[in-house]
């Protein structure tokens, strides 16, 4: 199978480090869904990133079900069976998930939108949505910690990392290791793993 789109994407990213912790075998097609928008619409309409192309030739879209998929055909899991550790996986993945969605935003308005168009209340609004994501996510980290290592890393752990590694690319200024010292500590740890190396952000 072919995972097509730019690791500088966190959604890309936490599918092809999730794909690798798992065991799946695929193909890295580095494609922008903005610089390569007709090459990428031949392989997916929707341009969407990430995409997955599978071996019967379904393409998939959406990372947390590219992950499903990945899951269900490994037979593997980065989902904590357990129901009240799981039910805690989904906070933060959810809070991970807002986070690079509220970063994707600003880019987008500041990098896609005509100065003389882009809306500061909105900005704005969305800067504060990020704040909170990532004080909730601190405050969940520094709760109880998350594991570090690839045969005990969840999901929970992929998408914080991955998230806090892209705001960082991307915002520096938003937020800071001053203000998230667990998630930075944490994120550079995880980014020193091979399945991190593997899919580098830049
Ligand atoms: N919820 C989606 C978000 C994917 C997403 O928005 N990807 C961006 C790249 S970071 C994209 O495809 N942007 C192009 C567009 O939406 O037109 C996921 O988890 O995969």
């Amino acid at each position: 199978m072919q995972l097509v789109g730019m690791f500088d994407s966190p959604y890309v990213r936490r599918a092809a480090i999730s794909l690798r912790l798992l065991g799946v075998p695929f193909e890295h097609r580095s494609v922008s869904v903005f610089s390569a928008f007709e090459q990428f619409r031949a392989i997916n309409p929707v341009v969407k990133a990430p995409t997955l192309v599978c071996d019967d030739g379904t393409v998939l879209m959406d990372s947390t079900l590219i992950i499903d998929h990945a899951e269900m055909s490994s037979g593997r899991s980065l989902m904590p069976a357990n129901a009240a550790q799981r039910l805690r996986a989904l906070r933060i993945i959810g809070l991970a998930l807002a986070a690079c969605e509220k970063t994707v935003q600003i880019v987008y308005e500041r990098n896609l939108r005509p100065a003389e168009k882009q809306h500061q209340p909105w900005i704005d609004r969305v800067q504060g949505q990020l704040v909170a994501a990532y004080s909730a996510l601190e405050h969940e980290a520094a709760a109880m910690p998350l594991p570090a290592d690839e045969p005990t890393m969840t999901q929970a752990g992929v998408s914080t990392a991955v998230a806090w590694a892209f705001t960082q690319l991307m915002l520096p200024d938003a937020i800071g290791a001053g203000d998230c010292p667990v998630l930075a500590a944490y994120s550079a740890r995880a980014e020193s793993l091979p399945a991190f190396l593997a899919a580098p952000q830049v």
